[in-house]
């Protein structure tokens, strides 16, 4: 089976990746679909005599298969996978020392706020919240203690996006630049191809693509770097299941024409919402009203499927996510269905008496692949 280390650079588009790429058929039996190896150990033939596997927290088949496959789709030489999105940017920040310093966008998922605040904080870590589309504030956050620049692009909730690009060009040496790529997927956005040195993704979303599994995952190139990582993915031990590795490989290799189609039903969604009287802003990178649309056109290959509006007062917006009916109120995002939240009172609940806090008029939209004409009847019906 493909290692996880150096998938091969074969050339071929992201589609066709997502489909092969550390899927080799089964060499034992040539079963097309990566087996699932339910086994928690792996026999030795003599002490630490085995065939690359003895223990599946340190590493198991399926997971290589995945490891490998993300690795391949970010452009990467090396992936990681761990048991939720949370999981994976812990252990990121685990490579760092009590008094180190993280630079963070201010626009982030809840949980990451909750995790950098309330629980790494306590451990030393110090973390600030900047703008990151003012570069010069960027730039001047930066202290000689600071070891890494934590970012999402689009945000979440705020749909705000971040030159990668210009971010890494103004690190100094010695600093990381991370980029969450959940919101994008490698199918729109390639952070380590525009100078990210690590990408992570809650593999609940858009990878896996059908909200039955929880994951995340990690690529980077760096040989040093990964070898830290791996020491701590298998010394912490939040590593996923052979099932959820199994599902989401699954799940990515429809990737390509799930992400079209997610892209093609939001811009339509988004120019519907904009000119509807109810709506009192649409923020979605693909329509030209976004104050980044230059910069999302530049860095994206399509916009994706998530929508924030905001609506004239939080009772409205907390019915008109009551009143969908095929856009479920539920957390989450990614899934071949459309959802619904309030992310005042759901997914950013932590921040809300935060500096970062998000607006309580925010609605906030995954649209999925369902026919763009009923997702928008459902929204017309909700808003009337
Ligand atoms: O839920 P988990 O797989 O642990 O991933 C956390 C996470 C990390 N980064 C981003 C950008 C995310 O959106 C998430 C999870 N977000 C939700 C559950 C949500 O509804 O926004």
């Amino acid at each position: 089976m493909t290692s996880a280390n150096n998938p091969p650079d074969d050339g071929y588009h992201l589609d066709t990746r997502a489909i092969h790429a550390g899927q080799d058929p089964d060499p034992s039996t040539g079963a097309i679909m990566t087996p699932i190896y339910q086994t928690s150990t792996f026999v030795q033939s003599a002490p630490a005599e085995h065939q690359g596997y003895d223990y599946s927290r340190s590493g198991n088949p399926t997971r290589t298969a995945l490891e490998a496959l993300i690795a391949s789709l970010e452009g990467g030489r090396h992936g990681l996978a761990f048991a939720s999105g949370m999981a994976a940017i812990d252990t990121v920040l685990r490579l760092f020392d009590p008094g180190d310093h993280i630079v963070v966008g201010s626009d982030v998922y809840g949980g990451t706020y909750r995790l950098f605040e309330r629980v790494l904080a306590r451990y030393g870590l110090r973390f600030s919240w900047v703008d990151l589309s003012d570069l010069a504030a960027t730039r001047a956050a930066i202290t000689p203690e600071t070891k890494l620049l934590w970012l999402e692009t689009p945000t979440n909730p705020l749909m705000g996006l971040a030159d990668i690009a210009a971010l890494a060009a103004l690190l100094p040496e010695g600093v990381l630049l991370g980029v969450d790529n959940t919101f994008a997927s490698p199918a729109l956005q390639q952070p380590l191809l525009l100078g990210a040195d690590i990408v992570m993704h809650s593999s609940t979303k858009y990878l896996g693509g059908h909200s039955d599994v929880v994951g995340g995952l990690l690529a980077l190139n760096d040989d040093e770097l990964v070898e830290r990582l791996r020491f701590l993915q298998n010394a912490v031990g939040a590593v996923p299941g052979p099932m959820d590795c199994f599902l989401t490989l699954r799940g990515i290799k429809t990737l390509g024409i799930r992400m079209a189609r997610h892209s093609s039903n939001a811009l339509a969604i988004a120019q519907f919402l904009e000119d509807h009287t109810a709506v009192q802003r649409v923020i979605y990178p693909g329509l030209q009203s976004h104050p980044q649309y230059e910069l999302a056109v530049r860095q994206m290959r399509g916009f994706g499927g998530m929508i924030s509006i905001i609506l004239a007062s939080e009772p409205a917006a907390r019915q008109m996510v009551s009143r969908t009916k095929l856009f479920a109120l539920a957390e989450s995002l990614g899934g071949v269905e459309s959802l619904i939240e309030h992310p005042h009172s759901m997914t950013h609940a932590s921040t809300a008496t935060s500096p970062i806090a998000v607006p309580a008029e925010l609605v906030r939209l995954s649209v999925g692949i369902e026919h763009v004409n009923d997702l928008i009847a459902d929204l017309r019906a909700a808003l009337a």
